[in-house]
């Protein structure tokens, strides 16, 4: 009996390790996929408002601890914004930030985490940048922006205009 609870608990502990390995923070595989600079109708956060918002996927094959990664909507000021611990993003998903001026973090109802962040953007056209101790990850700059089009990466690389805008979810160009 003594055995088998020694089995038990090395297996436990192995199980434990392996699933603390699985979560690193690899911010260089967060990626900026999607960003709306002109919301209208397109989504509301759960306060109902059509906050802009920016699209970040996590494209490696672990879950990413997002806690100390920066965001911001230029390069002059990288830490607008920092994600606090507790913020996991799983292999392969999305994340939709709000960009509302204020800073919040906070978990719905449902589970998920609902971010906002204290900065907007510019419908005439800025930066969405991520950075981790002064070092930029990835950076979009985007120029005019219509209501409801969203700037979007492409398969291929390049970003477009693209008037079916996915938030949360594969980008799609028609
Ligand atoms: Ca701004
Ligand atoms: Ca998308």
């Amino acid at each position: 009996m003594k055995k088998m609870i020694t089995v038990l608990l090395t297996i436990a502990l192995l199980l434990s390790s392996v699933s603390a390995l699985a979560v690193t923070r690899d911010f260089g595989m967060i990626k900026i996929t999607e960003v709306m600079a002109s919301n209208g109708e397109t989504l509301d956060d759960s306060y109902g408002k059509s906050c802009d918002w920016i699209e970040l996927k996590n494209t490696s094959d672990d879950d990413i601890d997002m806690s100390g990664l920066n965001m911001s909507d230029g390069k002059k000021n990288l830490a607008k914004f920092t994600f606090p611990e507790g913020v996991v993003l799983a292999k392969g998903a999305y994340m939709v930030v709000f960009c509302a001026d204020y800073e919040k973090v906070e978990t719905l109802s449902d589970g998920t985490v609902e971010i906002h962040v204290p900065f907007k953007l510019s419908a005439d056209g800025e930066k969405v940048v991520l950075s981790y101790q002064d070092v930029i990850l990835d950076i979009v700059r985007f120029d005019k922006q219509t209501k409801d089009v969203s700037y979007a990466l492409k398969d291929d690389g390049t970003w477009a205009y693209c008037d079916t805008p996915t938030p949360g979810a594969d980008n799609k160009f028609e």
